[in-house]
């Protein structure tokens, strides 16, 4: 057992508790060295659990392969433990938290039998920073370690910063599977019975308990669980917001830079939109972050974002030169690999790379694959988990402990019919009230079926550690919190619609920086708009398409009001928000009869 480098209380007597609980055969503190990540590494290549790749193409890189009941995040299995039932609202599973609490005891009760306990100190955003949070994982996983070591600020600078009587959230995670004396482990413990994983928050105490699942969300508990669950609650009763954004600084030819902050439900391309290369010359785009934003009013009144993680955690399928070119040269080293396919030279692969397909490979099940044996080598949801610093469009103020400033929020998803390509929101309260409206076709990640439309406001669905309909309301009193002028403009997108035949109307990729380019100007003032009923829409001519080759009536088609389709749309949506009951606000409720008699009269 390493010695103890914490002083502080708090944390000494958790850990020691946890210890009685989880019975571990050894305690180990994280400090975060490049010794100590060299050393799991070690040790998980000589248990199976990763692999290392080809030094020569691939350096410091490694692949796991989970098992195959544990390769995404469980939403069935994450609860909202908050006192009264109301408060986690209809959008969240609930369980009384001392019944939780007093079940989940008896799951990790030795649980960790065998094992070695991690403790794992984190900061969320940089540390020192008025803004970051600090985290403690203790973990009976190294590949958690080695993942928390880049997609968090993690080590003993955390602990001198904690003190004597600093707080923080204590994040509990064990993958429940205890080794007798003398059984072989194997490459990937967890808990195969889906009904036996747990990813509980306790929204009033600020802890988090995972049981059972040792993968991505469900098991780095800095990124979901803490930076968006309890971080939403810690934001709405501090006067913040945490949320599921992206932050890209935009500039202009002028030399102008725009920061945006953008909320799209998963698998919409927002590590995509993040690193783009824009395809309009003279336009520069730098990257903060790909998932997450905290954002606080700043000094002089404006909204400030900064991205609380440290690294990506990117879904690699699709991830190609064409669709990320920097994604692809970010993780050309230091980077682990979970669930894709291995190559004869020790590289790596996935579908939809834009490489060409190797004759062989295995898979992410471990089995030999061919092109032609009729499945997938990598799974739908494989991952690269990167350093944020190793993107080359990193923006130089992605540390900034301030924060950067907002000029625009994006929302979007996957709309095939209806939405057009942009619409910029009349003010505040109509912007709030698109983010709430948003939704998507569902997706892999989240374990739905695919190609329905499922409502997820403001993206934050799945994260949102409180009632919605109180979350909306904490949305629409940010403008109480400073001058309405100098909140940012808000935009909905959609870059996936569609004609009747099914053809696909936007190129996407880099040609997105055209809407951007329109979203920029519009902040300037410059850039010109119609307003319609439901929002300004960019005017005939204002979009630049030059070079697209794209018809006048393909243009039409993304840029229309399709009233019908609204009427039905906003009838979809009532339906959704009459969930929140009575903690829907009032404010959004004139936004929806507004909206309605506007399209009466169109
Ligand atoms: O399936 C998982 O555990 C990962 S989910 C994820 C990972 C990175 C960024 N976003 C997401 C998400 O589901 O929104
Ligand atoms: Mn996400």
């Amino acid at each position: 057992m390493s010695a103890i480098p914490a002083k502080n209380r708090k944390l000494i007597s958790w850990v020691d508790e946890i210890v009685k609980l989880c019975r571990p055969k050894a305690v180990h503190w994280c400090d975060g060295s490049q010794k100590e990540y060299d050393g799991l590494c070690s040790q998980m290549v000589g248990s199976g659990t990763f692999i290392k790749l080809n030094e020569e193409k691939r350096p410091g890189c490694f692949l796991a392969r989970s098992h195959e009941s544990d390769v995404a995040r469980v939403e069935d299995r994450t609860y909202i433990c908050s006192r009264n039932k109301e408060d986690a609202g209809p959008t969240n599973n609930w369980a009384d938290p001392v019944e939780m609490k007093a079940k989940l005891k008896a799951f990790f009760k030795g649980s960790m039998e065998g094992r070695t306990l991690y403790v794992i100190p984190f900061s969320m955003g940089p540390l020192g920073s008025p803004v970051a949070k600090i985290g403690i994982e203790i973990t009976d996983s190294p590949y958690v370690v080695a993942n928390m070591r880049i997609m968090t600020r993690m080590g003993r600078e955390v602990l001198d910063a904690l003190g004597e009587n600093g707080d923080f959230v204590p994040c509990l995670h064990s993958v429940g599977a205890p080794l007798k004396p003398g059984q072989k482990d194997v490459p990937w413990p967890c808990v195969p019975d889906p009904k036996n994983k747990y990813i509980v928050h306790f929204p009033e105490e600020g802890a988090i308990w995972s049981f059972g699942s040792g993968y991505g969300g469900n098991a780095l508990l800095g990124k979901k669980c803490l930076a968006l669950r309890i971080a939403s609650v810690l934001a709405r009763n501090e006067g913040w917001m945490a949320e599921h954004m992206l932050i890209l600084a935009l500039t202009s030819p002028q030399g102008k830079k725009y920061y945006i902050c953008a909320a799209f439900p998963s698998a919409c391309g927002k590590t995509n939109l993040a690193m783009m290369q824009p395809a309009i010359p003279g336009w520069t785009l730098r990257c903060l972050g790909d998932d997450i934003a905290w954002i606080r009013v700043g000094e002089d009144g404006r909204l400030y974002a900064i991205n609380p993680e440290y690294g990506f955690f990117g879904v690699a399928p699709g991830t190609s030169r064409k669709s990320n070119p920097n994604a692809l040269a970010t993780v050309t080293k230091n980077s682990i690999f979970t669930n894709v396919a291995l190559t004869p030279d020790g590289d790596i692969w996935w579908e939809d790379m834009g490489v060409p397909v190797p004759a062989k490979a295995i898979d992410w099940q471990g089995n030999e694959w061919t092109p032609e044996c009729g499945r997938k080598a990598a799974h739908p949801n494989s991952r690269f988990t990167a350093p944020a610093g190793q993107c080359p469009v990193i923006d130089p103020e992605w540390e900034n402990p301030k924060g950067v400033p907002i000029s625009a929020f994006l929302f979007g998803g996957r709309r095939p019919s209806t939405i057009p390509l942009a619409n910029e929101a009349f003010n505040w309260e109509h912007g709030v009230f698109m983010g709430a409206a948003a939704g998507s076709e569902t997706t892999m990640a989240a374990l739905g079926k695919a190609g329905v439309l499922r409502r997820d406001p403001f993206a934050m669905l799945p994260f949102c550690g409180y009632h919605m309909g109180d979350y909306l309301a904490h949305w629409i009193s940010m403008a109480d919190r400073t001058d309405r002028k100098k909140l940012p403009k808000v935009f909905f997108v959609n870059w996936f619609r569609k004609d009747a035949s099914g053809k696909w109307l936007w190129p996407g990729y880099g040609e997105n920086s055209r809407v951007l380019k329109w979203i920029c100007e519009r902040v300037e003032g410059t850039g010109r708009a119609v307003k319609t009923a439901i929002g300004n829409l960019p005017a005939p001519d204002a979009l630049d398409v030059s070079g697209l080759g794209m018809s006048e009536a393909d243009i039409n088609e993304l840029l229309e009001v399709d009233v019908e389709g609204w009427k039905r749309e906003l009838a979809d949506t009532e339906e959704f928000y009459s969930k929140f009951g009575n903690r829907f606000p009032e404010a959004l409720k004139k936004e929806l009869e507004g909206l309605k008699g506007r399209l009466e009269k169109a």
